[in-house]
């Protein structure tokens, strides 16, 4: 929404707590949850992250956040499942157990299959992303999935640069960009005490 400066207000949840909206809005009870409140009928209420941007693509912004031609935007969607389904997973360890536990109780053995997990997705995004400066020949939906995993992991301590150039340098270019600026994590979410 915000690399379509689209207006938006965002309703947080409690780590751990199951906000009642969500429940009552999304059977898999999963955040996020996307509510249309501007469409002529009523509310659209969608609840996949890949839906979501279609959706955003469809009615804010026809071709920004999937461009190109039908196997351009395959591959954006490849990309986006790609990082719901392998990426999202591989870091959900190490974040799980750094934001649960005081430094103390961490299990390096979740952390560091977790990290060998997401150098593993570094290893295949480099790969994919080659000599280019975005996965595919413009900025699509697939750096809105993946980047905000990358944010994720950097503020968690995850490795984001070393060994893997080309990624390092996609990821210094992109966090530049005003919608990665105004929605990237900024700080680690302590665990309560
Ligand atoms: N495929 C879903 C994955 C969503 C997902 O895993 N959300 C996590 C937070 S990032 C969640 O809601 N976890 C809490 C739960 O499932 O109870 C999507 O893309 O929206």
């Amino acid at each position: 929404m915000a690399e379509l400066q689209i207006d938006y207000q965002l309703v947080d949840t409690v780590l751990g707590e199951k906000h009642p909206e969500v429940i009552r809005l999304n059977p898999k009870g999963s955040v996020p949850v996307f509510i249309d409140g501007g469409s002529d009928e009523k509310d659209c209420v969608i609840w996949e992250s890949n839906t979501i941007l279609e959706y955003l693509d469809d009615v804010y912004g026809p071709g920004k956040l999937y461009p190109g031609s039908a196997a351009q935007r395959s591959q954006q969607r490849l990309l986006v499942s790609y990082s719901d389904s392998v990426v999202g997973p591989a870091l959900r360890g190490q974040v799980f157990e750094k934001r649960s536990k005081p430094e103390v109780e961490w299990d390096w053995d979740v952390i560091n299959t977790s990290e060998k997990a997401w150098r593993n997705c570094l290893a295949q995004l480099e790969e994919w992303l080659g000599d280019k400066s975005y996965f595919t020949e413009a900025f699509s939906a697939a750096e809105c999935a993946l980047l905000p995993r990358f944010g994720v992991a950097e503020v968690y301590g995850a490795t984001v640069y070393q060994d893997f150039p080309q990624i390092a340098s996609w990821f210094s270019e992109m966090k530049l960009r005003r919608s990665y600026l105004d929605t990237s994590p900024t700080s680690f979410i302590q665990p309560k005490t």
